[in-house]
């Protein structure tokens, strides 16, 4: 079967350190955080920054000094940033990342979903379109974020449409209060409504995050963990940090013979060289 792509999700905009004291804020933290994640064999970092007292920001500059400072101790590991930022912000607000020099993936949220409470996260069709075209033009590949089955649809027209461009990757981030379940059918459902040519991760919120890395593992597809999606590593458990996670995906990739990707061996897996072509 194909390497095992794991992406990090360090930090997040939601989750903070009165969930899990290694939530990074500051810079230093937050290369801790890369690092030891990317030694455990994540090859992948999906990146949200905040302000050292923990204010999530997507200010370019406090993501141009985040990614510098990866790079430096990690300089192979592919930095994803996110374009979702945290609810209530603006489109051009979320986008500033992918004005920064060198950055070669990013999320892209493809449709709206109540995030629990009163909070929307919103992307219309249009919000969708255009940041599509923004990391097209950039040739950044944009990972197709789907909370639900319309998501995935929507994806699929907008791909038809040529409002988005191969190669598709899609990351199914099921859990979510207020948007789909991650239970095998859930996953089953999304999973076989994409393309066969096209590649997928699965993200699980929460008690769904090992459930559906093992069904994706078993399937050929990829995983994210990480402190942004799940704190626990079973029920009752804190994980001692990102690695943590990290380290469990590795354990279950060996009992289904999955080799773990380098970074460079995802950048192949994922066709980055073919991206705005
Ligand atoms: N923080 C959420 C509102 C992404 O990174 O693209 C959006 C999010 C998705 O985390
Ligand atoms: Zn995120």
């Amino acid at each position: 079967m194909n390497k095992l792509i794991i992406t990090c999700a360090i930090s997040g905009a939601e989750v903070t350190k009165e969930h899990h004291p290694m939530v990074p804020y500051t810079i230093d933290e937050v290369v801790r955080e890369a690092k030891n994640a990317y030694l455990a064999g994540a090859s992948i970092i999906h990146l949200h920054v905040r302000e050292d007292d923990g204010t999530p920001t997507q200010n370019k500059a406090r993501y141009e000094e985040a990614m510098k400072a990866i790079k430096k101790v990690i300089p192979d590991v592919i930095i994803q940033p996110s374009t979702g930022g945290a609810i209530g912000m603006s489109l051009d607000e979320r986008l500033q990342p992918i004005e920064l020099d060198g950055v070669e993936y990013a999320t892209l949220d493809c449709g709206s979903v109540n995030f629990g409470g009163d909070e929307v996260f919103i992307n219309t069709e249009n919000d969708v379109k255009y940041f599509a075209k923004k990391m097209f033009e950039k040739k950044i590949l944009p990972e197709l974020e789907c909370f639900e089955k319309g998501h995935v649809d929507s994806v699929l027209r907008l791909h038809r449409r040529g409002f988005i461009h191969n190669p598709l990757h899609f990351s199914f981030v099921l859990g979510v209060n207020g948007g789909m379940r991650g239970e095998e059918r859930d996953f089953m459902f999304l999973r076989e409504t994409i393309p066969t040519e096209a590649t997928y991760s699965v993200a699980g919120v929460g008690r769904f995050e090992f459930s559906l890395a093992e069904l994706a593992i078993k399937d050929g597809g990829h995983v994210r963990v990480g402190l942004e999606d799940n704190i626990y590593l079973e029920k009752g458990v804190l994980a001692q940090d990102n690695a943590d996670l990290v380290k469990k995906v590795v354990e279950i990739a060996k009992k289904y013979n999955r080799e773990i990707a380098t970074p460079d061996e995802a950048r192949k897996i994922l066709r980055i060289s073919e991206v705005g072509k």
